[in-house]
């Protein structure tokens, strides 16, 4: 899993399908805007360079990535419906135990919903011990884990239940 070293933004689109035909949702969380930020520029971004229509991406703010659960559920539930969502946090540790407890309910809401919602859910929840960690996966030395996502979300497109 170890990431250093390693820009995780490559990949070869004659290698992947159009996303033209395709719906998006991306929940994007408040906490560490700056973050989140960049991580939303590179998702988005990358849709579109993959053929997805702007109007075909919808985008949902929720205050903190504990929310990120339930806007994906409401995600879920949009009208015409979406074929992947993706999930957009960043949590960094602090001095308590805070940061324990909540990254593992975020992943763990997560992976409920990809048990439940008949639509692929992304996790692109960065948990970094320092700022400056997270900085480097949103759009810098060690690439945009937005990017990643993005891929992975049309990867996961089309997929019935
Ligand atoms: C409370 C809190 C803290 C301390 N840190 C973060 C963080 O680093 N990243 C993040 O996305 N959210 C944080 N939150 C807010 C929680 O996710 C949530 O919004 C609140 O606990 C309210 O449910």
């Amino acid at each position: 899993m170890a990431t250093a070293n390693k820009n995780l933004s490559q990949y070869d689109k004659s290698r992947l399908p159009s996303a033209f035909s395709f719906r998006f949702a991306i929940v994007k969380a408040q906490w560490n805007i700056q973050v989140t930020d960049g991580l939303y520029k590179g998702a988005y971004d990358t849709l579109l360079d993959l053929g997805a229509l702007p109007g075909n991406i919808v985008t949902i703010d929720v205050p903190g990535s504990m929310e990120l659960i339930f806007g994906c559920r409401q995600a879920a539930s949009i009208s015409p419906p979406v074929d992947a969502i993706i999930a957009i946090g960043c949590l960094i540790k602090g001095e308590t135990m805070h940061f324990e407890f909540v990254s593992m309910a975020v992943y763990h809401g997560l992976s409920q919903l990809n048990l439940t919602l008949p639509v692929p859910v992304i996790a692109c929840v960065l948990t970094d011990n320092q700022l400056e960690q997270s900085l480097a996966r949103s759009g810098g030395i060690h690439g945009n884990k937005g990017v990643e996502a993005a891929v992975t979300a049309l990867q996961m497109c089309g997929r019935d239940i």
